[in-house]
């Protein structure tokens, strides 16, 4: 078997990806870029015309979507327990809120991210703001979720955690955490203590150091 490339940037959506392979134990070749690669490594558009990260290459197979490389790293060789096998009871619920968590909550976090913050000078940052109480209303569904449970599918960790939790460790690093509640904090911090967690996190950072 071909050893799959992940093509990123430290913190960016990749981190979802990053972090799966190692809850999964998948051998990785990481390969970090500056940012945006758009402009800073223009040849990576050869690679993926989007210009977007993450991109997963494994021998003939190309993702560009972080949710869908971190469900594929969890089942590449088949099903584990980090992903939730049709049949078994909250399939549903772990696709729902892996696909909830960048189409419906990052989704608004990235549009407040460049109104408010990368281009507030063009007047937009208005616009940014209304984005970012959008966000804060739309963590309703995970909150519900998550009370009384430990994790979002099968009493257990699963991509969807890992899916979510990749926003909320955003909403702290770009200033919208004073919106988000307690209890996803928490859980956040539940999930950011998990070894495999830290050790996504510093092999991005350790790559973007040797830039
Ligand atoms: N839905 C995609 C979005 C990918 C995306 O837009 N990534 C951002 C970084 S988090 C990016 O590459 N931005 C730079 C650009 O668009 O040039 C995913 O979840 O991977």
């Amino acid at each position: 078997m071909t050893k799959p490339v992940l093509h990123t940037c430290a913190r960016s959506r990749g981190l979802r990806a990053t972090w799966a392979a190692e809850e999964a134990g998948v051998d990785i070749d990481l390969r970090i870029l500056p940012f945006p690669p758009r402009y800073l490594a223009p040849e990576y558009l050869d690679l993926n015309p989007l210009g977007t990260v993450p991109l997963l290459v494994d021998g003939a197979t190309r993702l560009t979507e972080s949710c869908a490389i971190a469900h594929y790293l969890a089942t590449r060789e088949g099903y584990t327990p980090l992903a939730i096998a049709p049949g078994e009871e909250d399939y549903g619920a772990y696709l729902d809120y892996t696909y909830h968590a960048d189409a419906t909550i990052t989704f608004p976090q990235t549009v407040y991210m460049r109104f408010a913050i990368f281009e507030k000078d063009k007047g937009w940052a208005e616009a940014g703001h209304a984005y970012a109480k959008w966000f804060h209303k739309r963590l309703v569904k995970v909150e519900q979720r998550l009370e009384g449970r430990e994790f979002l599918c099968a009493d257990r960790f699963t991509v969807a955690d890992i899916c979510i939790g990749y926003a909320l460790v955003l909403a702290q690093s770009v200033g919208l955490d004073e919106g988000v509640p307690q209890s996803l904090k928490d859980y956040r911090a539940r999930l950011t203590a998990r070894p495999s967690y830290q050790r996504a996190f510093t092999r991005e950072e350790e790559g973007r150091k040797a830039l």
